[in-house]
């Protein structure tokens, strides 16, 4: 087969790749040797084919995948044991790898430019530490960010999973849209002004370095998990019905859904535990991507949250603020309702302990049709251009909390709002899609 068909194997596969079988989290990766009789096999299996290397093609199998190739007779070679991470020392920065999408380097020299740009403004704080010993930062945005004031607190999180590169972009690209546009924006300026707006675009920072420079579908952290298989899902490990059952999680360290030997097992999530400890936070955005979706408590179950009515009432606001950005509609309802049920994620979590409201935005593409995890360039800021008004409509909530708070009022001020009447049909129509 020529070089041009093989290539047209591999967009294809990598366009019409599933992204997390639903019922089979397990994948291998394995090698089969790159030869006529074997390419024309594989054509139309459906394989996620990860790359071509020394003569031999490279392939995410699941379960069901090694099925089909012994069916057909194709003999592989197990390889994920091969697939251990790159030692610190050999990783190489090469600003232009991952385009323009950031890799670790990168955001920690953007963060610290925004610092410095913004003294007043901003303050990059190192929170911990990854496995891998990269720091993890936040960006705190606010008035007089080198003090702690009696102000509004509202969390944007990126890229807990690796693979997810377009969830790093957005919120860092708010962070630096809020102290560009403080000086000549009033309602920024008011913003930033009664509340602090709190930025980690990148917790997992090992494993966005391995995916980038290693292999590009990795979804987890890099910890050894001392069976031949590494990492854990960080958005699997968050104590609030850590474990719960093995449908939302899997206590199998080979899996993609892997929770982890204990709740907060890990540095990364432990980060982000630490830090609710020090700060009252009033609401939070957690970005991953894909499916363009906007999702809320419980994840863990299918029952509706005590504060169900709230919770989709703000996603409705948030969705109706986005669609006529660019047109694309966040669909929105409860996670657990929703796709599939997870246990110990970041909302169910923030929500589940502090009472807080929490959001797990999927970016776009809708769909693997249109790209899937692979976010082209081009298309980083319109994503976050309509990313852009629900954020602010987040902080201003929080904004809007904390001063009823403080007059002891206890009405919300989407209780008032009659736009989100006219949306009442947006969450039924988001019920019943799966992924
Ligand atoms: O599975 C996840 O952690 C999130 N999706 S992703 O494709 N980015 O991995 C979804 C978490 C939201 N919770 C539920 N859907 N229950
Ligand atoms: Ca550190
Ligand atoms: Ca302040
Ligand atoms: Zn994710």
């Amino acid at each position: 087969m020529k070089k041009k068909v093989f290539l047209f194997v591999v967009f294809f596969s990598i366009l019409f790749t599933p992204l997390i079988p639903q019922d089979n989290y397990n994948t291998d990766i394995i090698s089969v040797d790159k030869n006529q009789t074997i390419l024309e096999k594989l054509w139309g299996m459906n394989l996620d084919l990860l790359m071509e290397r020394n003569g031999k093609i490279f392939i995410v199998a699941s379960i069901d995948d090694l099925i089909k190739l012994e069916e057909k007779n194709i003999t592989y070679t197990l390889e994920t044991q091969n697939f251990y991470p790159l030692k610190q020392e050999n990783i190489t920065i090469q600003s232009g790898i991952n385009g323009a999408f950031h890799s670790y380097k990168e955001i920690e020299q953007d963060l610290l430019a925004i610092e410095s740009a913004y003294p007043n403004l901003a303050r990059v704080i190192d929170i911990g530490d990854s496995l891998e010993n990269r720091n993890i930062y936040a960006l705190k945005i606010s008035d007089n960010v080198q003090m702690e004031e009696d102000e509004a607190r509202v969390l944007f999180l990126g890229c807990h999973h690796a693979r997810e590169w377009i969830s790093v972009e957005v919120p860092f690209l708010i962070g630096k849209y809020l102290v560009e546009n403080y000086a000549t924006n009033s309602e920024i300026k008011e913003l930033v002004n009664r509340s602090e707006i709190w930025i980690i675009p990148l917790v997992n920072p090992d494993g966005l370095e391995y995916s980038i420079h290693f292999y590009r579908y990795w979804r987890k952290n890099m910890r050894d998990n001392g069976d031949g298989s590494y990492g854990v899902d960080l958005n699997r490990n968050y104590s609030f019905k850590w474990g719960y059952d093995n449908t939302g999680s899997s206590p199998l360290p080979s899996s993609g859904v892997y929770r982890g030997k204990s709740p907060f097992s890990e540095p990364e999530t432990q980060a982000i535990r630490d830090l609710f400890t020090q700060k009252n936070f009033q609401a939070l955005i957690t970005y991953h991507s894909y499916s363009q979706v906007i999702l809320y408590s419980w994840g863990y179950t299918k029952e509706p949250s005590y504060k169900n009515e709230l919770l989709a009432n703000i996603a409705a606001e948030m969705s109706a603020l986005m669609e006529p950005v660019n047109g694309r509609l966040y669909e929105y309802g409860q996670a657990g309702d929703f796709f599939y049920l997870t246990n110990g994620d970041t909302t169910d979590w923030s929500f589940g302990v502090y009472g807080i409201p929490s959001y797990t935005i999927e970016l776009p593409p809708v769909d693997q049709i249109y790209g899937g995890f692979f976010n082209a360039e081009e298309d980083i800021n319109s994503i976050f251009n309509e990313n852009l008004p629900s954020a602010l409509y987040l902080i201003d909530w929080a904004i809007q909390q904390n001063q009823d708070k403080a007059k002891g009022k206890t009405t919300l001020r989407w209780q008032d709002n009659e736009a989100r009447q006219s949306l009442n049909g947006r969450q039924d129509k988001a019920k019943g899609k799966t992924i």
